[in-house]
């Protein structure tokens, strides 16, 4: 957990609300736009330093409309990434950030970021812009119409592909997506377990119980919400442009971590129903 010495988090620059961000481009035009966002994108990011700058620019456009933040955790990254956040912090005053001191996995990077989020609805995704900003408002859709409580970018329904996917990713997928559904029941009704793209209500993590381990948050949602309160949208899964995987880097760790994530979620399952929206609303739940 990221609460302990090791967590710190910035807090952007509530400095400059009213102006135009510092290179000119639109910024958030009020104090409230910036201190109380309706979404979270939660972004985890390990040697990502030149994603960083077009991932803030291609998110803050697909938001134009929306009341938005960004909170990258950074994992103790080597190659400069933190400076290049601390450098959009400066620009742009809706992104944050979380520093870790070492690569723990990004189930508890996400988990972790989460934490700091303040928006009604969150967003995990990748920061290596295999994961398209341009895709948010579908994935925010049902959220905000209140039709779903968590929506998941599957590249496996009409509409979602993988973009030049190499044959060794391909295989790693289909084995992981078959180890999921062995070892997640709540995973059975998905077309896409793997998927790392995903927008929920983010009180459904307001009790804080967790210490989520391995590679896949999804499956830590997937056990609070049911079926009919879920819904799956298409996404393109982008070729990588810039850095380097780390998922292929770890080799058999792939295995152990894919399977960590499921057994751990499938312990944390709760015993009872996660509200749904309009009984939140009487108890004054929408926390911020
Ligand atoms: N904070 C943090 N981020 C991580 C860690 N491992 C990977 N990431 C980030 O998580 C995202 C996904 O990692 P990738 O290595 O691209 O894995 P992938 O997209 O599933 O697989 P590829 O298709 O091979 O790229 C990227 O934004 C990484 O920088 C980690 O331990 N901590
Ligand atoms: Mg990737």
């Amino acid at each position: 957990m990221a609460d302990g010495p090791e967590g710190e988090l910035s807090a952007g620059d509530p400095g400059a609300p009213g102006g135009p961000t510092v290179d000119g481009r639109a910024g958030p035009r009020t104090a409230d736009e910036i201190d109380r966002p309706d979404i979270s994108l939660i972004v985890a990011v390990l040697n990502e330093v030149d994603n960083i700058e077009p991932f803030v620019d291609r998110a803050r456009r697909a938001l134009d409309r929306e009341r938005w933040e960004i909170v990258f955790i950074d994992d103790g990254s080597t190659d400069g990434t933190r400076a290049r956040i601390e450098e959009a912090e400066r620009v742009e005053a809706r992104v944050r950030h979380l520093y870790r001191n070492a690569p723990t996995g990004t189930a508890s990077a996400q988990y972790d970021g989460l934490a700091r989020a303040r928006g009604r609805f969150a967003v995990v995704m990748d920061g290596d812009l295999q994961h398209r900003p341009e895709e948010l408002p579908r994935l925010l859709a049902p959220l905000q119409s209140g039709e779903a409580d968590l929506v998941i970018g599957s590249r496996y329904v009409p509409g979602g592909r993988f973009v030049e996917r190499p044959p060794l990713r391909g295989a790693i997928s289909r084995a992981g997506d078959l180890l999921v559904r062995l070892l997640l029941p709540e995973s059975w009704s998905l077309s896409d377990p793997m998927s790392g793209y995903f927008a929920f209500r983010r009180d459904l993590f307001r009790d804080r119980s967790l210490a989520p381990v391995g590679m896949k948050f999804l499956f830590y949602a997937l056990v609070r919400v049911p079926v009919d309160r879920r819904r799956e949208v298409p996404v393109e899964f982008a070729p990588r442009r810039r850095g380097s995987s780390k998922l292929l880097g770890l080799r058999s760790g792939i295995v152990r971590a894919l399977v960590a994530s499921a057994r751990d979620a499938a312990r944390s399952r709760p015993s009872h129903r996660i509200s749904s929206p309009d009984s939140r609303a009487s108890t004054g739940g929408d926390e911020r």
